[in-house]
């Protein structure tokens, strides 16, 4: 039985509840970390909880514990359960409040982390590349909810994904109200342009990915030119190579948005360099989980 941090203790997977009153299940009010342990080490973890505290702060919601500490509570769930390679969520709600949403009737944040096996795309898809959508949801307005924010609000996200499924697609890609491709339902979007990769810049309304700035490094260091800026489904349509980024799917190839096939329908070569690049970053950039 997995063992689940609650609140400073771990309890059974099976035991781990929270309150109907606690308002991250009430009204979203909270927000989250989807983080990755590959081979007993945490994947830039410091950086997870970093943005994990800013998140909470942008809320207004007052993490009880240090981010040292929070750091620990991580390393510690994926070691009580023996695990080496783990997805980790972790989850810090506004707290057990009344029926009204008023934040400050919520005396104590609820703090959980769980360290589990991750479902991942099939291996196939990154030989293939993977066929998506663009979804005619508009990505959250950032002066409304600011898609920076890593919240349990995700309904954006899930209307989306649920257009994607209905219509056969593993995943869609969001623009915003101005019609610029902004990022997917749970990844950051690249493409590749003569030699150049472009992404867009996080203000139009995407997730300060990790991974995301991980590929730009990768990029970096391999004299490839990066580009933060706007662009439409057409130069997405027209792009020599696409690519998404994110905790869960590392560097997946796109090939094929909206029936159009992007490139020459298979995943290009600079896809192939950020994705080994990737799988080589993940062994040094990390915290040990055992001695
Ligand atoms: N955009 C959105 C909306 C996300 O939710 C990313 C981009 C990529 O960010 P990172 O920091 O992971 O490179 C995300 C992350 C899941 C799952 O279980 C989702 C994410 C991460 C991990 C797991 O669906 N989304």
């Amino acid at each position: 039985m997995l063992k689940v941090y609650l609140n400073g203790e771990y309890v059974d997977a099976d035991k781990a509840a929270i309150s109907v009153y606690d308002h991250g299940v009430l009204y979203g009010d909270g927000v989250f970390e989807g983080i990755r342990a590959y081979d007993g080490v945490v994947f830039r973890l410091e950086e997870h909880i970093k943005r994990l505290y800013d998140n909470a702060n942008s809320i207004k919601l007052n993490i009880p514990i240090s981010q040292e500490e929070m750091c620990r509570v991580v390393v510690e769930t994926v070691k009580v359960n023996q695990l080496r390679d783990a997805y980790i969520r972790l989850v810090v709600t506004r707290g057990i409040g009344d029926l009204g949403l008023d934040p400050n009737k919520c005396l104590k944040p609820t703090v959980f982390c769980i360290a589990d096996k991750i479902a991942i795309y099939p291996p196939e898809m990154y030989e293939t590349g993977m066929k998506v959508i663009i979804t005619n949801i508009r990505r959250n307005k950032g002066d409304a909810l600011d898609p920076q924010i890593k919240s349990l609000n995700y309904l954006n996200n899930i209307l989306a994904k649920i257009e994607a499924n209905n219509l056969g697609y593993p995943e869609a890609i969001f623009l915003n109200n101005e019609g610029y491709v902004v990022e997917c339902t749970g990844d950051n979007i690249f493409i590749v342009k003569d030699g150049v990769l472009i992404t867009p810049p996080v203000e139009v309304g995407a997730l300060v990915g990790i991974t995301r700035k991980t590929a730009i490094e990768i990029a970096k260091s391999n004299g490839i030119k990066v580009e933060e800026k706007l662009f439409t489904p057409y130069n997405l349509y027209t792009a020599d190579e696409c690519f998404l980024t994110g905790t869960a799917a590392e560097a997946i190839p796109v090939v094929e948005v909206d029936g159009r096939t992007i490139g020459n329908g298979k995943p290009g070569l600079i896809t192939k360099l950020i994705l080994a690049g990737f799988k080589e970053v993940i062994k040094v950039k990390g915290t040990k989980i055992y001695e």
